[in-house]
């Protein structure tokens, strides 16, 4: 009995796949990759490998840049700033609770960063692409 429960406790974790995003890779203002497709119970971990940025959710349209300090919910997330100035390499890890497209970007620079085009998506839809959210940030 005790190793059936066990086994059960288990399954979850062992089926969970975690998502790696780059933020920041090359010097430049982007996640990589932009589109993440992940399953509930999944991790997300973003590593941000230059300068200094955030990881936060925010609105599809209207008022996406800059993401707001805790971030856009239902099940929103905010890393706040993680700085790689001094080559530490922080990272945040989401773990996707819903089956809801989520859409992210980073809050550094009044919103700069996020104007640039520095933003992902996390299960878009084909009514809510990447792509449009992409053009919803930079006219934001
Ligand atoms: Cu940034």
């Amino acid at each position: 009995m005790f190793s059936k429960v066990l086994l059960l406790a288990l399954i979850p974790s062992i089926l969970a796949a975690n998502h790696a995003v780059q933020v920041g890779a090359g010097n430049a203002l982007a996640f990589s990759p932009t589109t993440i497709v992940a399953a509930v119970g999944d991790t997300i971990t973003f590593t941000v490998v230059s300068r200094n940025h955030s990881i936060t959710s925010t609105n599809f349209s209207g008022a996406v840049c800059p993401p707001p300090v805790g971030g856009v919910g239902p099940n929103g997330f905010d890393s706040g700033f993680l700085s790689d100035l001094d080559g530490s390499q922080p990272t945040f890890t989401y773990t996707v609770v819903d089956t809801a497209p989520h859409f992210g970007a980073c809050m550094q620079a009044a919103g700069a960063h996020c104007r640039a085009g520095m933003t992902f998506a996390i299960n878009p839809t084909t009514t809510e692409t990447y792509a449009q959210f992409l053009a919803n940030a930079k006219a934001s």
